[in-house]
């Protein structure tokens, strides 16, 4: 299943890194959170959305306050401190599902600087995520081996490279070591779009890609993957992605599935 949390009307001032060409349009934001509900759903994940946070308007960017692995949730610390707050109801949904554990200070995490992919979990050091939260994912692992990657480029490192198959990464070489995913094939997302590197990996196998990036969709088409798109402009003035607006419990589907 995948966990999602509604756009409030604050949404429109999200925080940004550099300001957007144009205000965040916050019914055109809403409507893309639905394609995006539904595009899930098409791809064989059940969904539940929270209610819309008016106190928090980066809320939608679900994704940044827990990491999920297996039936067990670390809940984040946030490395934004205006993001904190946001936790309280994920925490809540998450308690019905899995084992919940919280993650303290002075560690800082977002969720978003953590690729499950090979066996291995890849942690972003970004501007988010601090050393102290590296040692928290670590010992929350028990065994995974998490490797860290330091981010040169873009907020988290799932905005510069996600999984698109079990051992296959799709990323964005500027603002990642590639050498890094040792083992891993790395297939190289151009310079001019790094946005498409952040992909989610439906239930169904189906590479969901940002709207917009014909090149890169049609290289994972000839790889024999299937794709399908949806438009989230209005979470990319966020400095937002695909990734960031779900929670993926894909042990949870396995285990109602079986
Ligand atoms: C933030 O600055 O925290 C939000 N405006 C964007 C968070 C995007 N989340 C993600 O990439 N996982």
């Amino acid at each position: 299943m995948a966990l999602l949390r509604g756009v409030p009307a604050s949404f429109v001032s999200a925080l940004t890194s550099r300001p957007p060409p144009s205000p965040i349009d916050v019914d055109l934001a809403r409507s893309q959170h639905e394609d995006y509900r539904r595009t899930l759903e098409s791809g064989g994940f059940a969904t539940r959305v929270l209610p819309p946070a008016e106190e928090h308007p980066d809320s939608p960017f679900v994704e940044d306050v827990a990491v999920v692995l297996g039936r067990r949730a670390l809940i984040t610390r946030p490395g934004h401190p205006a993001r904190r707050g946001e936790t309280v109801e994920v925490t809540r949904a998450l308690r019905g599902l899995v084992a919940v554990e919280t993650m303290q200070p002075p560690a800082t995490l977002d969720g978003g600087d953590v690729l499950q992919v090979g066996g291995r979990l890849f942690v972003g050091a970004s501007r988010r995520t601090n050393r102290a939260g590296i040692d928290v994912l670590r010992r929350f692992a028990a065994g995974t081996p998490v490797v860290p990657v330091p981010v040169r480029a873009g907020l988290h490192l799932k905005s510069a490279a996600t999984a698109i198959g079990p051992d296959v990464v799709l990323a964005w070489p500027e603002a990642v070591d590639a050498s890094l995913f040792e083992g891993l094939e790395v297939v190289a997302v151009g310079g001019e779009e790094p946005e498409a590197a952040n992909t989610v990996r439906l239930a169904d196998g189906r590479i969901l890609v940002a709207a917009g990036h014909a090149s890169v969709a049609e290289r994972l088409v000839r790889r024999g993957l299937g794709v399908v798109t949806v438009d989230v402009t209005e979470f990319a003035k966020a400095d937002g992605g695909l990734t960031c607006l779900s929670i993926r419990l894909r042990e949870v589907d396995a285990d109602e599935a079986s």
